[in-house]
């Protein structure tokens, strides 16, 4: 199983395709610390390919990592002498882009209502980049230098205290884009810690991949995104090649599946898809290519998680709470093993994966407690939770369900509630729903949009299972068109993230419709959404007249050409829009 792999580390450089990106890092390490670093780690990106917005709700998910990626050198901070030994833990980071300004700080020891807690005073307000770089060294602090213990023992014991450590940070993964920088500087800036600290060679404390997945979840909600694990587990687990499926039900696990005939000549597997009612004139071979496509409006998820992000897990999870209630599953068929991911550890929130799963169980008569997901059950829950969510429409007046809407406006108050009537509605009454729930997460919403994002969750996580299915069948000639079957369900997961999700923005949804009108033959936002980007499935032979066609038809690519000169706007729309390999998940990199 993937997840249980350890993290593979490297001692020559000839593994790595751009080997003088590493070397050039080592040389600016070198020249403002002093010496070369002691490791360099590597953190991919990741593209979503489908499943948007239902990791949290502990729905499986296929994203592929990319080849953009965080890159930390890192060794511990040399000794003058012993008068100016620096202190412990300390940390002086650096990166290598020119607005970053370099940063030092010491995790503190603070006593709050009695209890020891490690402290690196994050500013969720106002987010820095070494917020993220803070967020992964928490987990490591927590995990191997637990609070409470330094009091106790010699402080200079190096087994209680973490080392001083000199860091440089380099990326090329644009930030606010939905390619989940965020998630690569967690988890490489979790990995430095756990390699500087001697932890990630010594076998009885290095943590596998799916336990670093772990960690770097728990650390990016210090950053305030209670996210779910998806980019996470796409940045530590991926193989070159391949797309992962990656469920998180009953706990994390992640599958490699096969994208059919990608360009990596190992994997190239041909399938020949007719694109005319006349098969046997008009045949076709596709390879499949994914180009990224940026909107060029960026996103910060973390400055408006209390209206978009935050707000769409809160949404699902009050939600999930009042499918309990009505479809009258009881307490016990839901408390399930609540140290598996989302949902935040609390016992009495529910997620829609758990209201299919009790639902399932009361009607089949037993549960599932496999240690891998079981595809099949899920499939007819999945089915059966379309049809139940029906009930989570409010009732208005004469109700008359299908009536189509005419505009926004109308639709959201069909589909809305207020507080008040939400909180009716989940029957726990307001004090307790403060607790649950309130206190939970901070949102702001005139109208929770309860049936919508329900119905978007448990009808995209049927996509995701075809998506599956269309990749891992070794028999392409039972399904003749592959790629359109996979461009289909794109384009319906686009469709339902505009609409019942409603994390897009009119770029996204103009971008995926100029990409299909350029030969795209599925297109959809990826990743978090109200700005960054978008991904389609391009046949390979047609990768290069599509950019170029993009390049002339979206508004904001066009206004770059008429703008700059030449050279700097194709510099500029290469970064924007480029067609990604499937690349392979992190790494560790030793000097010796
Ligand atoms: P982005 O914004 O692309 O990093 C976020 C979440 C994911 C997932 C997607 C939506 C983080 C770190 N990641 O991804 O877990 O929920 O949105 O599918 O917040
Ligand atoms: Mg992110």
């Amino acid at each position: 199983m993937a997840a249980s792999l350890p993290i593979p580390i490297y001692t020559s450089l000839d593994t790595f395709k751009n080997a003088e990106r590493w070397d050039d890092l080592a040389r600016r390490f070198k020249a403002r610390f002093g010496k070369l670093p002691a490791y360099i780690v590597r953190a991919p990106g990741r593209v979503n390919l489908i499943g948007e917005h239902i990791d949290y709700s502990l729905f499986g998910v296929i994203p592929t990592a990319i080849e953009n990626d965080i890159l930390i050198a890192c060794a511990p901070m040399p000794c003058l002498d012993e008068h100016t030994m620096p202190r412990l833990g300390t940390v002086i980071a650096e990166n290598l882009r020119n607005e970053y300004e370099p940063s030092t700080f010491v995790p503190l020891l603070r006593s709050v209502n009695g209890e020891v807690e490690w402290d690196l005073q994050i500013d969720k307000k106002a987010l820095r980049w070494d917020s993220y770089v803070k967020a992964g060294y928490y987990g490591v602090l927590n995990r191997y230098f637990p609070p409470g213990v330094q009091s106790a023992t010699d402080p200079l014991t190096p087994q209680s205290f973490p080392v001083p450590v000199n860091i440089m940070v380099t990326g090329t993964i644009p930030p606010g884009s939905g390619l989940s920088s965020s998630a690569a500087m967690v988890v490489s800036s979790t990995l430095a810690f756990l390699a500087v600290n001697g932890i990630l060679e010594d076998p009885l404390r290095a943590p596998s991949k799916g336990e670093l997945v772990e960690m770097a979840v728990e650390n990016e909600r210090r950053v305030g995104v209670n996210s779910g694990g998806m980019d996470q587990a796409a940045s530590v687990i991926s193989q070159a090649g391949s797309a992962l499926y990656v469920s998180f039900f009953p706990r994390l696990s992640a599958q490699s599946i096969p994208i059919p005939s990608t360009s990596s000549p190992s994997s190239v597997r041909e399938v020949q898809t007719t694109v005319s009612a006349e098969p046997s004139v008009n045949t076709h071979v596709y390879r499949a290519t994914f180009v990224i496509a940026h909107t060029l409006v960026s996103s910060p998820k973390a400055v408006y998680a209390k209206t978009h992000y935050n707000l769409r897990v809160f949404e699902s999870a009050v939600a999930a709470r009042v499918l309990v209630h009505r479809l009258g599953l009881s307490r016990g068929s839901y408390l399930r093993d609540k140290k598996s991911m989302g949902m935040g550890g609390n016992e009495e929130r529910v997620s829609l994966r758990d209201v299919l799963e009790a639902l399932v169980d009361r009607e089949s008569g037993r549960s599932s407690e496999g240690l891998e997901e079981d595809v099949e059950r899920l499939r007819k829950g999945l089915e059966r939770m379309i049809q139940e969510v029906e009930c989570l429409r409010p009732l208005r007046g004469a109700d008359q369900p299908g009536k189509e809407c005419e505009n926004q406006e109308a639709q959201e108050q069909e589909f809305g509630v207020d507080l008040d009537t939400m909180v009716e509605w989940t029957g726990m009454g307001r004090e307790k729903f403060e607790e649950v729930y309130l206190n939970w997460l901070e949102v702001e919403a005139d109208l929770f949009q309860l049936y919508k994002r329900a119905k978007h969750c448990y009808e995209e996580a049927l996509r995701v299972l075809q998506f599956r299915d269309i990749c891992v069948s070794t028999s392409p000639f039972n399904s003749p068109s592959p790629f359109l079957a996979l461009a289909a369900l794109m384009n319906a997961s686009q469709e339902s993230c505009s609409a019942l999700y409603e994390c897009t923005c009119p770029e996204i949804d103009l971008l995926t419709k100029l990409a299909r009108e350029a030969g795209a033959l599925g297109s959809r936002v990826t990743g978090a959404g109200w700005g960054g980007c978008t991904v389609s499935l391009v046949d390979e032979s047609e990768v290069d007249a599509f950019i170029d066609r993009l390049r002339k038809t979206y508004p904001p690519y066009r206004n770059i050409v008429a703008s700059m000169g030449r050279e700097e706007a194709d510099e500029v729309l290469r970064a924007a829009v480029f067609a990604t390999k499937p690349s392979s998940g992190v790494c560790v990199y030793k000097f010796i």
